[in-house]
C-alpha cells in the first residue's frame, strides 16, 4: 500500500477552517443556527423538510407508499433543504432538528405540532401512526426493527466512510478507501446471504426495513451512488441484493418518492417541492423550466 502523508495529531485538535473537498464549506464543529429563517408551512398535516439523498428518499418513498395504500392522512408538503448552501443551519430547521441534518418532519395533526428527526425515527413514527409497512406480530416486528437499526448503524460506513473517501475527499487516500470498501463489501455480503432465500428483509413482507436499506444499499447496487463505485465494488456479484433492489425499484411509489426533493438527474425526474399529488405531472423541473 502506498504511504499517505504522515500526520502527527497535536495534543488538542483545533478547527483551522476548510479542509477542501465537497461539503468543506458547510462542515464545522459547532452545532446550532447560523442564520434566522423560519420554515414555510404548507396545507397538509405532514410537513417534510428534506433533500433527495438516500436518507431523504427513505421518507418520501414511505409517504408515497402510504398514499398509494389509501392513507390520505399521509398527504404532505415537501420543502427542499439545500445542504450545500447551508439551509440546514437556519433557525427554523434547527428548531425541528437540532442535529442540522435532513430529513426532518413536523406532524401538525397532533394536539401540538410534533417534530421528528432521524430518518429511522421518521419511518417508525409513520409506520406506527398508520399501522402500515411494519409487521404486527412480535417476532416479525423485532426482526424488522433489527434490520432498520442495522441500516441506521451501517450506512455511515457507506456514506460517511466509503462515499466520502471514494468520491468527495480532496485526495484519494488508499488506506481509507481500502478500509471502507472492505466494510461495505462485508455489509453487501450480509445482505446477499440474508436475501438468498427471502423476498424481503423481514417477516416476508415489504416493510420500513426494506425502504431504509434500499435507499442506500439498493441504490448502490443499482449503480446510482458514487460514480464508478458499482464497478469498483463489483456490486453485480451480490445477485440476491440486485434482485431485491430491482423489484423494489419497479414500485410506482418508489419511483415517485425518488423524484421528491431531488436536485439531480434528468429534469423530468426532479420535483423540488411537492405539495400535491398532481405536482408529479405538472411541477417537475422540465415543466416549470428552472435550472437544476
Ligand atoms: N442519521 C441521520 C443522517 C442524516 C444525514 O446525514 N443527512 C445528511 C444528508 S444525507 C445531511 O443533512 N447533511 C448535512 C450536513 O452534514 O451538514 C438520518 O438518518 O436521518
Amino acid at each position: 500500500m502506498a504511504n499517505s502523508s504522515e500526520y502527527t495529531p497535536p495534543k488538542v485538535w483545533k478547527w483551522i477552517g476548510e479542509h477542501g473537498g465537497e461539503f468543506a464549506k458547510i462542515n464545522r464543529p459547532i452545532a446550532g443556527a447560523t442564520h434566522d429563517k423560519e420554515l414555510a408551512v404548507g396545507k397538509h398535516p405532514l410537513q417534510l423538510h428534506s433533500l433527495g439523498t438516500p436518507n431523504g428518499v427513505k421518507v418520501t418513498v414511505m409517504l408515497e407508499e402510504l398514499l398509494a395504500l389509501g392513507h390520505s392522512g399521509a398527504e404532505y408538503d415537501a420543502y427542499l433543504i439545500n445542504i450545500g448552501e447551508g439551509d440546514q443551519f437556519s433557525s427554523g430547521f434547527v428548531e425541528i432538528n437540532p442535529n442540522s441534518k435532513i430529513p426532518a418532519m413536523v406532524d401538525h395533526s397532533t394536539p401540538s405540532p410534533t417534530r421528528i428527526f432521524e430518518s429511522g425515527a421518521i419511518l417508525l413514527y409513520l409506520a406506527e401512526k398508520f399501522g402500515a409497512f411494519i409487521p404486527t406480530d412480535g417476532t416479525g416486528r423485532t426482526e424488522c426493527m433489527s434490520w432498520l437499526f442495522w441500516q441506521m448503524g451501517s450506512a455511515p460506513y457507506l456514506g460517511g466512510g466509503f462515499g466520502h473517501f471514494y468520491a468527495y475527499a480532496p485526495t484519494k487516500i488508499e488506506y481509507c478507501i481500502d478500509r471502507f470498501s472492505m466494510e461495505v463489501k462485508r455489509q453487501l455480503d450480509v445482505l446477499d446471504k440474508h436475501l438468498a432465500d427471502k423476498t424481503y428483509m423481514a417477516a416476508d413482507m415489504y416493510s420500513i426495513a426494506d425502504m431504509a436499506i434500499w435507499a442506500w444499499y439498493g441504490q448502490l447496487v443499482l449503480g446510482r451512488l458514487y460514480e464508478g463505485s458499482a464497478e469498483f465494488l463489483d456490486v453485480k456479484s451480490y445477485t440476491h441484493v440486485v434482485r431485491w433492489a430491482s423489484e423494489i425499484d419497479a414500485r410506482e411509489a418508489v419511483k415517485r418518492g425518488c423524484m421528491v426533493n431531488s436536485p439531480r438527474g434528468e429534469l423530468h425526474t426532479q420535483l423540488h417541492e411537492r405539495h400535491d399529488a398532481s405536482d408529479f405531472d405538472t411541477k417537475t423541473q422540465d415543466k416549470i423550466g428552472e435550472k437544476s
